[in-house]
């Protein structure tokens, strides 16, 4: 296999199917466990639910439009869209997905937003994106040309927005009665490839880093059983003559990421 598999983390528990079955063992619903999310469908008749979640410049948009295989500038909208955008992913045999990619600008939109995927109508699973510190900086308003940032202020800027997010995730956790499943996608590798084993232990729980001590205290506050927690890297972009990573790479690294949320919504 690809080097894209070994990196692939997963923390608890190996596999989805093993974590709901682990949740309702012994229930009434014992009979269901092999595929409770085909299940759920069958009652509500709609594919899996995904919240995206990430700062704003973080690369939301163009992963959506990957695994839902737009093609770039394809509807994409200026970094940091303050509007809710909806994609949806269509597969064989109804096991496609339905991603909501929440605004990442502390707008009154993201807090709508927010509520309406974490808790109106709660999403099956979260890709929540992060990118070391390499979100694309947004411009205020009436400036042109880069807006600058340095990569620790938006490194704190990530973990800022994880508090936040990682507090509706668990929110949402502790008033289900079935698992949900986070996948940390860490995108943008292209512009970090030489250190890609360091910045996913970064975002790991039990890593003992900023970030993965806020991942290991969402889990405590959710119930280990209730959430399960991939961490995956992807890059939506590569093959361009600079880039550390090819288009191919590139591809294979989405596909893993499709993959899991596969496995992880009981499609496979
Ligand atoms: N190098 C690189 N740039 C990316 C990648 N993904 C997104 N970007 C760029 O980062 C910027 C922000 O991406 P976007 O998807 O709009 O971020 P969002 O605000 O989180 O939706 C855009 O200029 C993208 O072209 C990636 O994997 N690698
Ligand atoms: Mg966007």
């Amino acid at each position: 296999m690809s080097r894209t598999s070994t990196r692939f983390r997963t923390i608890m528990p190996s596999s989805g199917r093993a974590a709901l079955g682990a949740t309702i063992a012994g229930g009434v619903l014992s009979g269901l466990t092999a595929a409770p999310e085909r299940v759920g469908r069958l009652f509500r008749r709609r594919f899996p639910t995904v919240a995206v979640t990430g700062m704003t410049g973080v690369g939301k948009t163009e992963l959506a439009n990957r695994l839902t295989r737009r093609t770039s500038g394809d509807g994409v909208g200026e970094v940091g869209s303050a509007v809710m955008e909806r994609r949806t992913r269509r597969s064989r045999r109804l096991q496609g997905f339905r991603f909501l990619v929440v605004p990442g600008d502390n707008a009154a939109t993201r807090l709508s937003a927010l509520d309406e995927v974490f808790h109106d109508e709660p999403v099956d699973g979260i890709i929540h994106v992060v990118a070391n510190g390499y979100a694309t900086p947004r411009r205020v308003a009436g400036t042109s040309g880069q807006a600058t940032a340095s990569r620790e202020e938006q490194l704190a800027a990530e973990l800022e927005d994880w508090s936040i997010t990682a507090h509706r995730i668990a929110s949402m956790a502790v008033r289900r009665d079935r698992p949900i499943w986070l996948v940390i996608a860490v995108t943008k590798t292209d512009l970090y490839a030489d250190e890609l084993d360091d910045v996913v232990e970064y975002y790991s729980p039990g890593s003992g880093s900023p970030f993965g001590t806020k991942v290991d205290e969402l889990r405590a506050l959710a119930g280990g059983a209730k959430l399960s927690v991939d961490v995956l890297p992807v890059s939506s972009q590569g093959g361009d003559r600079t880039s550390a990573v090819s288009a191919k790479k590139a591809g294979a690294m989405v596909d893993a990421l499709a993959v899991r949320l596969a496995q992880l919504s009981g499609h496979v």
